[in-house]
């Protein structure tokens, strides 16, 4: 690693060595754009290392809400707003039990390039609760949401941070923080995207993460002379990613085998078709969190516990549940069945020592930063038809999904053979993306 950026990350591990999940993060990205450092010494003389790893503003917040038995609980709030460089903050919200600052100033940091490689106006920014939406039912979910946007609706708006979903949150919980928002505020804006198609979302973002993850993969193929038709995929997850994920894998002649969920995995060698998609969606909202509902409906095998990547036969691996899902030794049994393709769904789902172990091996990696960045640009698609008082098609937000995901693969791409590092997609995204925001941070003077 470059000196000046191994300087800067030993001072954040000295200061904070509880933040794990983040100096991961910095630790993987200053890995990939050293060589842009040892060339380039001007990132240093303005300190823009330094100023790139410190959020501008982390809010924090109490989120007190009442249960139905009436008692009080009180959740912790969060909104990181990183880096606003290229646009307004942009990222989702978690509401998951793991959910603490350094989880969401990873999701942050990850979501600062993600949005600089779409090549859209939005900077990054992440938020989110300790809250556990399981087993919760309908009036705690929306007394929690109504209370959390009473604190966040001080910080958002269009021009401000627009959060969406993440994990845990999807259109319920965002009708219900808009529904809050716009009675505090008065404003009925573009605040908030993943609204409903019918009051101001676009069409296409529940899919779109997934149907970019896919889109990914096919410009990854096609550079191979290759294509998703007869594909077989190995996915984990069972949520709104991976929904995306099977629906446009089917559609391009592919065949989803495998969901997992914390419970274990199944194992469907005929493909997720037809009503199976549509049970996916049911699974989901059940709050139950358990993918053996799967198999005893469709009579496929469950394995208990067991993550999918020990199938053989897969040709592509898509983790797309959560982070440090995926370690060395799933990756070495994925390399010894011929796995050829692990595109990142999720946020981060390969542990470090795996993306470096996969950089050892003939396997084609794409990590997430670069392949789940349809959800965000749909986002943005969003906020663009809110701005104007328009709606576009469904053939229009498709047409501009693929148009945008095409060109995050051709910067990652490119930018790869510039160093000399062809088909390292990691190497490409982190240097594409780094160079736009820093860049526009150095243009804008160091504020
Ligand atoms: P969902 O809430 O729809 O689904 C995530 C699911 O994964 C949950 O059911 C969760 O269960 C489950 N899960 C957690 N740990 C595991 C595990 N070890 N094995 C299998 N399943 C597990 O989330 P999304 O689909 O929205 O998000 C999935 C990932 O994609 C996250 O990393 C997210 O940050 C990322 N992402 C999401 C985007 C979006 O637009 N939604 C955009 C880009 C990235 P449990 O709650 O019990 O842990
Ligand atoms: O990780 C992500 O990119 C998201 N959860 C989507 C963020 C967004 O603003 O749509």
């Amino acid at each position: 690693m470059n000196k000046y950026a191994s300087g800067v990350l030993e001072k954040l591990q000295t200061r904070m060595p509880w933040e794990k999940e983040f100096l991961a993060t910095v630790e993987e990205v200053f890995g990939s754009i050293s060589t842009v450092l040892d060339r380039d010494s001007h990132y240093e003389s303005y300190s823009l290392l330094e100023n790139l790893v410190e959020p501008d503003r982390i809010i924090n917040f109490r989120v007190p809400w009442r249960d139905d038995q009436g008692k009080i609980h009180v959740n912790l709030g969060y909104r990181v707003e990183f880096n606003n460089a290229l646009g307004p903050y942009k990222g989702g919200l978690r509401f998951h039990a793991s959910v603490n600052q350094s989880i969401l100033k990873f999701l942050g940091f990850e979501q600062i390039f993600k949005n600089a490689l779409t090549g859209l106006p939005i900077g990054g920014g992440k938020g989110g609760s300790d809250f556990n939406p399981r087993g919760k039912s309908e009036t705690e979910i929306m007394s929690f949401c109504q209370s959390f946007m009473l604190e966040l609706a001080n910080y958002i708006g269009p021009s401000r941070d627009v959060p969406a979903g993440d994990i845990g949150v999807g259109s319920r919980e965002i009708g219900y923080l808009f529904g809050t928002y716009k009675r505090i505020t008065k404003l009925y804006d573009g605040a908030l995207t993943g609204k409903g198609e019918g009051w101001g979302g676009s069409i296409l973002r529940p899919e779109a993460t997934g149907y970019g993850v896919t889109y990914f993969l096919e410009e990854i193929l096609k550079k191979q002379d290759d294509s998703v038709k007869g594909k077989v995929v190995a996915a984990s997850g069972f949520g709104n990613v991976t929904w995306g994920v099977v629906k446009k894998v089917n559609e391009l002649g592919g065949k989803v085998v495998t969901l997992s969920g914390p419970d274990g995995f199944i194992h469907d060698k005929d493909g997720i078709t037809g009503e199976k998609v549509e049970y996916m969606l049911k699974m989901r909202l059940s709050g139950n969190d358990r993918v053996e509902d799967y198999a005893d409906k469709f009579g496929v095998p469950f394995y208990k516990g067991q993550k999918p990547w020990g199938i053989e036969g897969i040709d592509v691996a898509i983790p797309a549940a959560t982070q440090n899902e995926v370690n060395v030794e799933d990756v070495k049994i994925m390399e010894k069945n011929g796995v050829q393709f692990v595109i990142e769904g999720a946020n981060l789902p390969l542990e470090l020592s795996a993306i470096n172990y996969i950089q050892e091996t003939k396997m084609i990696y794409a990590p997430g930063k670069a392949a789940n960045a349809g959800g965000v640009s749909c986002s943005q698609f969003e906020m663009a038809q809110n701005s104007s008082g328009v709606h576009w098609t469904e053939a229009e937000v498709d047409k501009q999904l693929h148009h945008v995901m095409s060109f995050i693969h051709s910067q990652c791409y490119d930018t790869a053979i510039e160093y000399d590092q062809k088909d390292n997609y990691l190497l490409g995204g982190n240097i594409a993306g780094f160079k736009r925001v820093a860049d526009a941070m150095l243009d804008q003077g160091m504020v």
